[in-house]
Order: C-alpha cells, then structure tokens, then sequence
C-alpha cells in the first residue's frame, strides 16, 4: 500500500474541498496546531502540498520552513497573499480558482452599484424605522446613461461590463495593455478615465503594482457626483483618503466588498451613510464556492495523482 502524500491545510476550507483533501492525503490542520513552530521544525520536511486561500495564504516564512514543498493550491483567484517570489525560486508551482467565480463577482459589483447609487440599504433602514409614515425618501442616481470605468478589464472586469451595459451604461475601461477585439473605449490613462467617469469600478489584482492605486488626488477626480465600487482588494484603495472622500463629500458615495485590514473594517467607514459595506462576499454562493472546492481538488489531484496535471497554473 502506497503512503498517503503529506499536505498542510492553512485555515478551514469549503466543507467539500476538506473532507476530499484529508480522505486522500495525510493532512493536518496547521490552524489547529497549539505550536505551529515546534511542529514545522519536526514534520516541516514531510510536507509537500499547502492547501490555502487567497485569506490564509502563504508566507516566504512558512514556504521556507517546508524544504520538500512542490505546490500550493489556493481556494480563490487573487493570489497576493501568497509569496509568488519565494514560491518561484523554490520551484514550487502555485494554483488558483481563475473563470469558475467572474458572474457572482460581477453580480455582487453591480449589486454594489445599484444599492449605493439607488440607496437601497437606506432607504430599507427608513422604512423598517417606520420614517415612511411622516417622510419621503429623497432621490437617488440613476445608472442608465452613466458612464461606468472599469479598472482591470480581465475575466471577472468583462462580467461587469457586460452587466453594467445592459443596465444602459456606457462602458470605459482601463488596463496597463490594450485588449484585442473589446469594443469598450480603452483609456491607457487612468486619470483620464477617472475624470471621464460617474462610477469606477476596480477589478484589478492586489499586491505592490495595485497597491494604493486610488488615492486621495484620483478620489478627487472622480468627483462629488461620482461612486466608488471595489470588489478588488482593500490595498488598492488609499482607505483614509477614501473614509476623508466620504466625510467630505467629495466623492458621492462607495460600494465596498474589501477592505485594507479584513476582517477589520474602521469604524469611519460603517459610521459613512453613503457607504454600502460587504463582508467580502462576492464569491459567496453555493455553486460558486463548490466550483471553486472542485477546482482546487483538480489541480491538487491532478497534480499529486495524475503526473503533475495542472488545470489553472499560476507558476
Ligand atoms: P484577471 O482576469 O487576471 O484580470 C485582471 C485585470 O487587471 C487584467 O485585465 C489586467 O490587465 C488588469 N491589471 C492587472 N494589473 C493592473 C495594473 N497594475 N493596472 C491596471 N490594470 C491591471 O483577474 P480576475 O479573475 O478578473 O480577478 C481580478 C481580481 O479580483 C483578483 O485578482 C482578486 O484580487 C479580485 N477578486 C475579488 C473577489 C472578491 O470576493 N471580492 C473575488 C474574486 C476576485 P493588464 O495585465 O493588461 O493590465
Ligand atoms: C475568496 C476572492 O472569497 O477569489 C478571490 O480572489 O477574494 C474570493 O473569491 C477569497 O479568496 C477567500 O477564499
């Protein structure tokens, strides 16, 4: 009988992608060990899958305690979490979730978008208060004829656009390249889009090229009458500048599923009537999360059982 292969699980994962990794591998539950130090030093050497998430990650730190490590399997697309540099010069392929999750992203941005620019949660607050008796609710914005900037017009950013025009949007979009055969109005220049648009979106990856991307002086661009959505990361908003944005009202208002610290969301920010706030869900649905459960399974089965086949390959 052949010994089952040694993987390491960072954190609790979706219920069917844990209970496939520790029925056919030799698992253990790092975010269960009471010494994570002690136990690495002793059995980092056996170890030679990491199952993680675009949450729990992985360090150059642990990457480099783990000496016979060959992959790491990630549940989710964004992989800024995860030391792709360490990770690259140990050899050590990495996996992510890209494709099986673009529509509830996307869905969940243009939800964002009309509960913001409509002001539903408030307006929903009003009613249940018993305000409707003695008031009417003001006015809100509407999206048709609003021209939408996309910034990271990729898999999960084409979603978007395809939702945001049938909404009757006008679509802009900005990437550092041009993308053949999209008839949207690219900007190479992302100050232009911003000044040019009533709602930017962000679907561009985390990590040190994105990071603080919006700051103060593109928050004031966008405008007092425009609206921030992020689906993206909490790192590719200057989060301050954004909190000033809001208070001041300089911008109009923001629809946010990330945040710089999760879980940790300031209380500036839930204080902000014009802000509407997800607890990083966009993902969130049954048939998502399971494609993407199944998804790392193929890669990490396929990977360990099946000649290093790699369905979605980061490096
Ligand atoms: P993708 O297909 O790789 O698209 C990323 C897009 O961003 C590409 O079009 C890329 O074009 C552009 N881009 C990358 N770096 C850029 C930069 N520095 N400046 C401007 N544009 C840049 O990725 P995806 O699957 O759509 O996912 C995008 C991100 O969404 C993920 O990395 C993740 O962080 C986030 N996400 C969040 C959730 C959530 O639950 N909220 C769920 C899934 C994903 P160029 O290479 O031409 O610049
Ligand atoms: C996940 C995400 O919820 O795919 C991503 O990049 O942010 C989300 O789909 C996240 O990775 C946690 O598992």
């Amino acid at each position: 009988m052949t010994q089952a292969i040694p993987v390491l699980i960072m954190g609790a994962l979706h219920p069917a992608l844990q209970n496939n990794v520790e029925t056919h591998f030799a698992a253990t539950r790092y975010y269960e060990l009471a010494n994570p130090a002690a136990w690495l030093a002793e059995h980092g050497a056996s170890i030679r899958g990491v199952v993680t998430s675009g949450v729990y990650g992985a360090t150059a730190e642990l990457i480099n305690q783990l000496p016979n490590l060959e992959g790491i399997f990630s549940f989710g697309v964004g992989y800024d979490a995860i030391d792709i540099g360490a990770a690259k010069d140990r050899g050590v392929v990495v996996t992510n979730t890209p494709g099986v999750l673009d529509e509830c992203v996307a869905d969940t941005a243009l939800g964002l978008m009309l509960n913001v620019m409509r002001r539903l949660p408030e307006a929903e607050r009003f009613l249940r208060a018993g305000q409707w008796e003695s008031a009417k609710f003001p006015l809100a914005t509407k999206l048709g004829g609003k021209k939408v900037g996309i910034v990271g017009l990729g898999n999960i950013g084409e979603q978007i656009a395809k939702r945001a025009a049938a909404f009757g949007m006008d679509v802009l979009y900005h990437n550092r390249r041009e993308k053949p055969g999209v008839a949207y109005r690219y900007y190479a220049d992302l100050d232009a889009m911003i000044s040019a648009a009533d709602v930017l979106v962000l679907a561009v990856p985390g990590g040190a090229s994105t990071e603080r991307l919006i700051d103060a002086r593109r928050l004031a661009l966008l405008g007092e009458k425009g609206f921030l959505i992020n689906i993206a990361r909490g790192t590719v908003v200057d989060e301050p500048a954004l909190i000033q944005a809001l208070q001041a009202g300089t911008i109009a208002g923001a629809g946010l599923d990330v945040f710089e610290h999760e879980p940790k969301v300031p209380r500036a920010l839930i204080e902000a009537g014009n802000a509407v706030l997800l607890p990083h869900l966009a993902s969130g649905t049954f048939e998502t999360r399971q494609a993407m459960a199944d998804l790392v399974y193929r890669n990490l089965s396929g990977y360990f059982f099946e000649n290093k086949q790699l369905t979605t390959q980061v490096c």
